[in-house]
């Protein structure tokens, strides 16, 4: 009886630490939920200070300091759900977002992500790399955003995203718990069955 006992002790233990890395999961999934300053747009959260232009490298900085990124752009439907927003609010047509062809020429990058963008939508006869341009802005060219490449040193605004990492680290950390709750509610059956049919293991 006192190795079962043991053993209950050792997952005690076990389920505790993961009890108390789900009161962390609960921080983040709390700070994940206000948001602000960045306000949902589409299906995504940004946040635009239309008081404030900047450089690329001070934008993707700013945005950091919010907790945020450059905006990633993904889609068409992205990029509708900003144009709606920008052309509503008539912000200013260049803003800069996350994508930059400065390691290698032509290859653009998101920052954020490290790897190639997933989806571009180009102003006509761009990027050029005109007078050497290497980051990225969207602009709003005739009622449409578009995507083109820019002098990095251009001070506009800036569109920053909030990141979509949290959410999914967020998610990642419950099911783990949840796999564990699972583990210690089978383990406590075992025990209930063993004890009732008088099996469970004596010292
Ligand atoms: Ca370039
Ligand atoms: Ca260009």
């Amino acid at each position: 009886m006192a190795n079962l006992a043991h053993i209950i002790l050792i997952f005690l233990n076990i389920y505790g630490i993961f009890a108390a890395d789900s009161t962390c999961n609960n921080y983040v999934s709390e700070n994940a939920e206000n948001k602000h300053p960045f306000i949902k747009i589409g299906n995504k959260y940004y946040f635009i200070n239309e008081s404030l232009k900047m450089n690329w490298f001070a934008s993707s900085y700013y945005c950091r300091s919010y907790g945020g990124e450059l905006a990633n752009i993904e889609s068409p439907a992205e990029m509708l759900a900003l144009q709606n927003y920008i052309s509503a609010r008539k912000i200013e047509s260049r803003l800069w977002f996350d994508g930059n062809d400065l390691a290698r020429e032509g290859e653009y990058i998101s920052h954020a992500t490290g790897r190639p963008l997933t989806f571009t939508n180009w102003l006509p006869n761009n990027p050029d790399n005109s007078s050497n341009e290497d980051c990225l802005e969207l602009y709003l060219y005739n009622k449409t955003l578009l995507m083109n490449d820019d002098n990095c040193d251009r001070k506009i605004f800036a569109i920053c995203q909030y990141p979509e990492r949290y959410r999914q680290k967020s998610l990642t950390y419950q099911n783990d718990n949840s796999i564990l709750s699972g583990l210690v509610e089978a383990f406590a059956q075992t025990f209930q069955n063993c004890k009732s049919r008088a099996l469970c293991p004596t010292s």
